[in-house]
Formats: C-alpha cells, sequence, structure tokens
C-alpha cells in the first residue's frame, strides 16, 4: 500500500520555503556553499541554488557529495568513490548547507561531516532535508526540514525528482 504525502506542488512550495529560511538565517548568501548528498539530494540541492540565484541575485556552488568512503555499514576499497565532484572547491570558512532528501538514523549525515573534512574547515554546516522520517540513532537533527513525516521502521519513504524520476513526489510504502 502506497500514498503520497508530498505533491509536486508541496515539494515546490516546501523548497521555496527552505530557500527563504536558508537567506534569513545566513542573512542574504554570502559565503554559502551547498552540499547535496548523492544521488536525489543533489538535485534537490540545485534546485535551491536555482532559487537563491533568482532571490538574491547571485551564484551559489552546487558540490556534489558522495559519502561511500564514509559509510559505516560497508566494506572499504581504493576504488572508493572520491567525496567531491570538485577536486578545487575548499569550504575553509564557507558556510555550508548540506542538502539530501531523507533523514532517517542520522549515520548519512555523520558520514557526511567526515566527507565534508576532507574538503576544508567550514565556520559552520547546517542541514536541509525534505523529509524528516524519524527514527535518529545519532544527535543530528535538520536546521530546515520540509515535511516530518512520522513514520515507522517498517515503511519506506519514497522519494521521486523529476530530474531522474520523471515526477516530483514523496510516497510513504508500507511494508
Ligand atoms: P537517493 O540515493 O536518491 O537518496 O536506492 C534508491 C534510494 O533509496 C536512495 O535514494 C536511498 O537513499 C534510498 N533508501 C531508502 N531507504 C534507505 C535506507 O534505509 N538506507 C539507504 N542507504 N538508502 C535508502
Ligand atoms: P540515514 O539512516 O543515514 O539517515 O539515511 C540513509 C540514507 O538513506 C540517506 O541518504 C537517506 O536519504 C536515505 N534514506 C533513509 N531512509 C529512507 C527512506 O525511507 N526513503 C528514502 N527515499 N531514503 C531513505
Ligand atoms: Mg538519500
Amino acid at each position: 500500500m502506497s500514498k503520497v504525502v508530498v505533491d509536486k506542488m508541496a515539494m515546490q512550495r516546501a523548497l521555496t520555503r527552505i530557500t527563504y529560511e536558508i537567506i534569513e538565517k545566513n542573512k542574504g548568501v554570502n559565503n554559502l556553499v551547498i552540499l547535496g548528498i548523492k544521488t536525489r539530494g543533489v538535485y534537490l540541492a540545485k534546485r535551491i541554488a536555482n532559487r537563491l540565484q533568482k532571490l538574491e541575485n547571485k551564484e551559489v556552488p552546487v558540490v556534489q557529495l558522495d559519502i561511500t568512503k564514509y559509510r559505516d555499514d560497508v566494506k572499504h576499497t581504493a576504488d572508493d568513490p572520491k567525496v567531491a565532484d570538485d577536486d578545487k572547491i575548499s569550504l575553509d570558512n564557507r558556510n555550508v548547507i548540506l542538502v539530501d532528501d531523507v533523514l532517517f538514523t542520522g549515520r548519512t549525515i555523520k558520514s557526511a561531516f567526515s566527507a565534508i573534512s576532507e574538503l576544508g574547515r567550514p565556520d559552520n554546516i547546517r542541514l536541509a532535508v525534505l523529509i524528516d522520517r524519524g527514527h535518529r540513532e545519532l544527535p543530528i537533527r535538520a536546521d530546515f526540514v520540509g515535511k516530518n513525516i512520522p513514520t515507522s521502521r517498517t515503511e519506506k519513504i519514497k522519494v521521486q525528482v523529476n530530474e531522474i524520476d520523471g515526477k516530483d513526489s514523496v510516497e510513504i510504502i508500507d511494508k
């Protein structure tokens, strides 16, 4: 059984609200870098950057972050992908917005912190997620949340973004 909990318009509005919240918290877009966690976090990050560009008339860099190398639940090899698609970016003294689609246990975000430390020492890191489904295993919270969706552990949240899936929606799937 599945139920749509966020449709296309609701997703657009949530991303627009998050964008305004980022501008307000950061008092503009100076020094911002947006890191999208692969896979779908990257597309959400790009959409936020597009909105920032329209509202503040400034280009904000988007970096694709791959946290595979720092996952604590898989074996690691020399072939682990590099953490960022941009080799030259330095996060020293930057204000980082980390973007993911779903926040669950928090382990991905912990891995993201390790990945970020390879790229420099940001002044601060804030977290934006489309969905917070609860069940944290680490003391991590999001600063910007599209929608809180309380779930049971056995339910799944299916996030679809137009760029990959041909549609924008979030469904809750009862397993
Ligand atoms: P994403 O990579 O676009 O963020 O594998 C397809 C999607 O399923 C991935 O989305 C992944 O994040 C997501 N997913 C759903 N449940 C889980 C989970 O419990 N752990 C992980 N690692 N990914 C999950
Ligand atoms: P974590 O448990 O570390 O917070 O989440 C692990 C990764 O899996 C993150 O990228 C998160 O976006 C994704 N994830 C966790 N639970 C779900 C879920 O129910 N649905 C989807 N689509 N992704 C999930
Ligand atoms: Mg994800």
